[in-house]
């Protein structure tokens, strides 16, 4: 019918088949499984502290229960204000174990960022740093601060969560749909916004980067993660943390990039897994002081968050040649991964440089004519569109912005410009909106200076 091919289609998948996908579980359940072995998790940089997987789990089961103890519950939202610890990850997988939701800070927002995210988002604890305290709003409504270190006045110690009785976890009913993570965007326009992401989508986004016969990034449990990009900003928190956690490898943790440390950390680890963003490849690839260490455990290093160019990709080839180095292509809203390099699956596909991978199993990309939203064929850019369960449910209290990204056949539009290759490949050229980004994160301040 003529109806019909007014409204045809260009869709692209994956190279890899569907999967059935364990999103009916909660997010808790799904990355730990049943797996209590004495395998690492977390291992503390700075310390060199490790915390098995049984270890790991219970401490996060103790600290669901100390949340519930202070009157946390299922829908109730806290704050994690923290750089990379163990203590944020007992926080974000213990609320979570309780159907609590975390909102993710960065520590170097001012105060009235901090402010601004933690009346939107209705937080009701905030775990943070005794150095953090002066920056934590002064309202009068009533709200715990918990610090990982010697706390201030009128703050707790994180032991009353993290020595509570596990036993005394509540029994919630988690359904697929509700909230687990309340990171903040500013998406295509304006300010920044509290994206609801669920269960569902995020176990969704994880499976579909590591779960599968032939997995598109093939984590395993003798790997080692580097984790050294901020776990409150999605990429950190899904695609190292929780996809680790789901593939039982160990996880890394650095509080702050500094190269001389990083270096050595890698080394002393045998780190496998680099996750970058072309800052960080910047560093590794012409800072003269990679050349007194030992980098050949790496065997992947996966880029992204914003473009990298082919020379500094070719540079670091140089300096790691052992390693596939490839990038994915996220972004908050879309829960977050479109497409990662099938270089990282366990059964490879040959890549090109500069590409941002295929689009992810289980879901479907589009590039549409931003005029006319026509959608496009093979190598003609347009605006990325993706649809699939991982993405968000939608913006926190804002129905209209969750309209504008999300449209009634459930595509989410990216704003990016960019198009999909002969081989399936998807390369980013442009950018319809505002977003600023600064060292590969959003940056609506540049406290993130600091950051990175
Ligand atoms: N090339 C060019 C890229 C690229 C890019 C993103 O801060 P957000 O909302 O989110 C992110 C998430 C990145 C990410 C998550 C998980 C993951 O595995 C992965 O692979 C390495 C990356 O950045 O910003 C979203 C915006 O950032 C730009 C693009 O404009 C996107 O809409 N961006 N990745 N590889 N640009």
């Amino acid at each position: 019918a003529p109806s019909n091919e007014k409204i045809a289609t260009h869709i692209f998948k994956s190279k890899l088949p569907d999967i059935p996908i364990s999103n009916h579980l909660p997010l808790h359940t799904y990355c730990f499984q049943d797996r209590l072995s004495d395998d690492p998790c977390l291992i503390v940089g700075l310390t060199g502290k490790t915390y098995s997987y049984a270890e790991t789990h219970l401490i996060c089961r103790k600290t669901a229960a100390g949340l519930s103890n202070l009157g946390i519950k299922k829908g109730d939202v806290i704050m994690i204000l923290l750089q990379n610890c163990a203590e944020f990850v007992f926080s974000f997988m213990g609320a979570s174990m309780i159907g609590a939701v975390t909102t993710t800070a960065n520590p170097f927002y001012t105060s009235a960022e901090i402010l601004k995210q933690f009346r939107t988002s209705g937080a009701k604890l905030i775990i943070t740093m005794s150095q953090y305290v002066d920056r934590l709003p002064k309202t009068d409504k009533d709200f715990t601060v918990i610090t990982i270190d010697a706390p201030p006045e009128n703050c707790l110690h994180f032991t009353v969560l993290s020595e509570a009785d596990e036993d005394q976890i509540p029994e919630v009913a988690i359904e697929p749909d509700d909230p687990v993570a309340l990171p903040f965007s500013s998406g295509t326009t304006g300010l920044p916004k509290g994206v609801v992401l669920t269960h569902k989508s995020l176990i969704t986004s994880v499976a579909q980067q590591v779960d599968g016969e032939n997995p598109n990034l093939y984590l395993t449990n003798g790997d080692v993660v580097l984790c050294v990009l901020p776990l409150f900003h999605i990429y950190s928190l899904n695609s190292v943390l929780l996809c680790s956690l789901r593939a039982g490898a160990g996880v890394l943790l650095m509080q702050k990039f500094e190269i001389g440390a990083l270096l050595e950390l890698i080394q002393r680890h045998r780190v496998s897994v680099a996750a970058v963003v072309p800052p960080l490849v910047l560093a590794l690839a012409k800072n003269p002081m990679v050349a007194d260490y030992d980098l050949s455990s790496i065997r992947v290093v996966l880029s992204g968050a914003a473009p990298l160019g082919k020379e500094l990709e070719d540079a670091l080839r140089s300096r790691v040649p052992q390693a596939i180095l490839g990038q994915g292509y996220g972004m908050t809203e879309a829960g977050p991964v479109l497409s990662m390099c099938l270089g990282f699956a366990k059964q490879p596909f040959p890549t090109k440089s500069g590409s941002c991978g295929t689009v992810v199993r289980n879901a479907e990309l589009k590039v549409i004519d931003p005029e006319i939203g026509a959608s496009l064929p093979h190598n003609q850019p347009g605006e990325i569109c993706i649809r699939g369960p991982q993405i968000m449910k939608g913006y926190l209290n804002d129905p209209e912005a969750t309209a504008a990204t999300i449209d009634v056949e459930g595509w989410l539009h990216t704003g990016d410009i960019g198009y999909v290759d002969d081989d399936d490949e998807v390369f980013i050229v442009d950018r319809v909106k505002e977003i600023i980004k600064f060292k590969g994160f959003q940056a609506y301040s540049l406290n993130l200076l600091l950051n990175l």
